[in-house]
């Protein structure tokens, strides 16, 4: 029957999924197939340069105080290769703290091509971004704000102009904006980390204390966010 091979496509789904990384045709996804997703980067680890233990015990901490609130809603942390360091750290820790699989995991991809390329449908994701929410400036906020077009500087506009340190801002995206019809992407919910890249004005000189403290609102406020949207 048309339900049981249903069933079997999501499980195999999932387990795909979580483990390799195998593609799955985007047009089996139908919008009765699509569980909220959140895909997040690894907030202020690439051009901002925190410390990859610190931030991969931030991310579990944060994400396993959060799937409790989260219904059958999923979170999934991005980044582009699968030498990842991020990944292999969080995969590890998340593993030994027992946390389902099934609803917080790890996945290799482009975060603007989750669906179109990898077959993991996301309706919200998340943006490391810069204090002023422009485009532009490399890494994922580059990335992000290209594959949007101009709807999404738009749309940001709306609700902000400005972020601090560890605050985040939900951006719902027009339906005629690239990322929501091609991606199926709702929802872009841009976060600012703590900035720890010596060679930035902005820096916080190696203050762990409040890095780590900073970094612990951003991935609080990333998730309330989501929490506000599949509500
Ligand atoms: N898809 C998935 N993950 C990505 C992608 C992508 N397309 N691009 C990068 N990553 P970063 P930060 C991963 O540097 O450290 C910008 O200039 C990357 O491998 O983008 O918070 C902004 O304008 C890493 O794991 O963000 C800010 O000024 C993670 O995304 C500043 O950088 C975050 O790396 C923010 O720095």
């Amino acid at each position: 029957p048309a339900s049981s091979s249903n069933e079997a496509t999501n499980t195999t789904r999932k387990a795909d999924e979580m483990t390799a990384n195998v593609r799955v045709s985007p047009v089996k996804l139908g919008s009765a197939d699509i569980v909220p997703t959140l895909a997040f980067p690894s907030i202020s680890t690439a051009d901002f340069q925190f410390d990859l233990e610190k931030a991969s015990d931030i991310i579990v901490e944060k994400a396993e105080e959060f799937l409790s609130k989260l219904g059958t809603a999923r979170l999934v942390l991005v980044d582009l290769s699968r030498g990842s360091k991020i990944l292999s750290l969080v995969k590890a820790k998340a593993s030994q703290k027992n946390i389902d699989s099934a609803k917080f995991f790890t996945f290799v991809g482009d975060i603007t091509k989750l669906r179109s390329e990898g077959g993991l449908h996301c309706n919200v994701i998340a943006n490391a971004t810069n204090w002023r929410l422009k485009p532009g400036g490399g890494g994922v906020n580059a990335a992000i704000f290209k594959a949007a077009g101009p709807d999404l500087e738009t749309a940001t506009r709306v609700r902000a102009n400005t972020l601090l340190p560890g605050k985040a801002v939900v951006v719902p995206l027009p339906s005629t904006c690239p990322l929501h019809n091609a991606e199926g992407i709702t929802h872009v919910i841009h976060v600012l980390g703590p900035n720890m890249n010596p060679n930035r004005p902005d820096n916080l000189n190696n203050d762990y204390t409040k890095g780590c403290k900073t970094l612990r609102e951003a991935y609080t406020s990333l998730f309330e966010g989501f929490l506000s949207v599949v509500q």
